[in-house]
């Protein structure tokens, strides 16, 4: 043990441990602003900075291990100036425009500012303005970023896609994409850690809100929106209502207050992706190409960009089945459209989603007979949908919850936990078993696919069905999935069906999650998941009375010529 005193307070912690964290175990939290625990601690900002006794210069806390018989000043008043320059060096290169930011009341330079007293900004302003191509679902706005260099750190540690760099030397640095490429030309995956993890607002997803407002208000539009499974945890975050009062029926609600005419969960869609894609696995797993294996599930579009971009050659081993969001858009065009007696020219299929790959993966084309537009038309993230009920001054605490419409009113405990990591693949299993047994499993048979923290980025299970052995293998963040193909390429490992999310505990964590700068929420509000799951009095996929009916009504069964021309795809499109 070290032994030292922190503002006046004797402490013994372990060796090794950092300053920063010393001074939190007696309840003194260092401000800070680059600090990412295990993923930026290189002290960019030198907010942390304290003194040091016998020490001339100021130590950065974060980055700089305790010592035998310390004696540290965090807010001496040496250390207080020196932080309310840098302070105010920081905002002289950024944009404080506050009042017109998306990150305002939600920003750590702000709050950290508002903090230390600042009440004018010293130095003149030096705003380095980089072109970017705005209709790109990812947008850069060079003029407020700080150069904590956080992005390029998530991007590379935990993504493992480098798509960020810092170009240019002293006060002219600044960060930008890499190796001269645009945004575009670059491998962004589109799942966001980056923005999530920005403590202000240089980096934000496009904002689409408008749109939707327009479609709202379009007399001749039937506007039809789905809500993601993992919105519902999130969406009432910054809220009194807090996680389990902010249930998916007062978001319905708060839709139909804005003008969405028809409201609906995508659960029942993953319900419908569960049915065609666990057919879809026992057909390739008994006929299948060993050498194809495994099949990997296609329901993230982070994960289907990154396998085109990182391992082209293994495209063909997604499963063809469309996502969720897809299928109730295509569905939502078909199906839905003819019974209310429309044509999908008249419907606006619209999606609330943690995300903003899905943002990107809504151009892709929907074929009904002829061409017909777009599955999904327009995408909003979990954070735009807050905005706009802000901006229609609902009370979200007025809300009491209503029940989404009809056709599409069930969905089962299996199609929510689509939400957090590993639950595409239990709600898969739970529906393979039957099909292959022909008797329902256990409803939690399959628990151990689950992921218990940020920590476990693999799981691996074996499960013994019919007298065959399956090998699964679940990943979550794109490091964690480029070490599971590296492990399948090179012959370590060997798994027969593989689910990937691209963001760290599946899409609870998305990249259009709201932001708690420094907390890592994801597997508390996949717990939530799993909570409405173990509630559902239907956990099974294919027990959804809905899911029988459209299967009776219009696709007749899974894998059908139908269903394969709505609810597939081909992935080298
Ligand atoms: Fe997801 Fe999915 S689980 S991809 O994370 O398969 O976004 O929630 O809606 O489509 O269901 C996201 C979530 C979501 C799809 C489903
Ligand atoms: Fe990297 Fe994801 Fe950000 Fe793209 S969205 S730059 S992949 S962290």
């Amino acid at each position: 043990m070290v032994n030292l005193i922190i503002d006046g307070v004797n402490v013994s912690v372990d060796e090794g441990t950092s300053i920063m964290d010393a001074a939190k175990i007696v309840g003194i939290n260092i401000p800070k602003l680059c600090f990412l625990k295990d993923i930026n601690e290189i002290a960019a900002c030198r907010v942390c900075v304290v003194e040091v006794e016998g020490i001339d210069r100021l130590v950065t806390s974060c980055n700089n291990s305790v010592e035998e018989g310390m004696i540290i000043h965090t807010d001496s008043q040496r250390v207080r100036l020196d932080r309310y320059r840098t302070v105010q060096m920081i905002l002289s290169q950024h944009d404080c425009k506050c009042a017109t930011c998306v990150r305002s009341g939600n920003c750590s330079l702000q709050a950290l500012s508002n903090d230390l007293n600042i009440r004018d900004i010293l130095y003149g302003e030096v705003l380095e303005r980089q072109e970017w191509d705005r209709t790109f679902p990812l947008v850069r706005n060079s003029t407020k970023c700080i150069k904590c260099m956080r992005c390029i750190q998530v991007c590379d540690k935990i993504q493992s896609l480098n798509v960020w760099e810092l170009e240019g030397t002293g006060a002219r640095s600044t960060v930008n994409v890499s190796g001269s490429r645009t945004i575009k030309e670059a491998d962004c995956s589109l799942c966001g850690q980056c923005i999530t993890h920005c403590p202000v607002g240089a980096l934000v997803e496009r904002d689409d809100t408008e749109r939707l407002w327009r479609a709202f208000a379009d007399p001749n539009k039937v506007v039809v929106v789905q809500v993601a499974p993992a919105v519902r945890t999130a969406w009432a975050e910054d809220s009194n209502l807090g996680r389990e009062a902010g249930t998916v029926n007062k978001i319905f609600e708060g839709l139909k207050k804005m003008g969405a005419d028809y409201v609906f969960d995508t659960s029942f869609s993953a319900d419908l992706t569960i049915m065609e894609e666990a057919y879809e696995f026992i057909d390739r797993f008994s006929n299948g190409d060993l050498k194809e294996r495994p099949m990997f599930t296609s329901c993230c579009p982070g994960w289907v960009r990154f396998i085109k971009s990182q391992y082209p050659h293994l495209v063909k081993q997604l499963s063809t089945a469309k996502s969720p969001m897809q299928m109730f858009g295509s569905v939502m065009k078909s199906y839905f459209a003819q019974s209310i007696g429309k044509n999908p020219e008249d419907i606006v299929s619209v999606a609330i989603m943690p995300c903003l790959a899905k943002k990107g993966e809504s151009n892709m084309e929907l074929f009904h007979g002829e061409y017909a537009g777009h599955d999904t038309d327009l995408v909003i993230t979990t954070r735009e949908f807050v905005r706009m009920l802000r901006a229609s001054h609902i009370n979200i605490e007025n809300l009491v919850g209503i029940e989404p419409d009809k056709l599409f009113h069930d969905y089962s405990g299996a199609g929510v936990i689509f939400g957090a990591t590993g639950g595409v693949m239990e709600a898969a299993l739970r529906t393979a078993y039957h099909a292959i047994m022909g008797v329902n499993c256990p409803a939690d048979a399959f628990d151990v696919v689950r992921a218990s923290s940020q920590e476990t980025g693999i799981v691996e299970a074996n499960f013994e069905l019919n007298g065959t052995n399956l090998r699964i293998g679940v990943a979550n963040g794109l490091g964690n999935a480029r070490k599971l193909i590296d492990s399948v390429e090179n012959g370590e490992k060997h798994y027969d069906f593989v689910e990937i999310m691209a963001c760290p505990g599946g899409c609870v964590g998305g990249g259009g999650q709201p932001i708690h700068d420094g907390s890592e929420l994801a597997f508390e509000r996949g717990k939530n998941l799993y909570f409405i799951d173990e509630s559902s009095t239907i956990r099974y996929s294919h027990e959804n009375p809905d899911i029988k009916a459209i299967y009776e009504n219009y696709f007749t069964e899974p894998n059908s010529h139908k269903a394969h021309s709505l609810l597939h795809t081909d992935h080298n499109l």
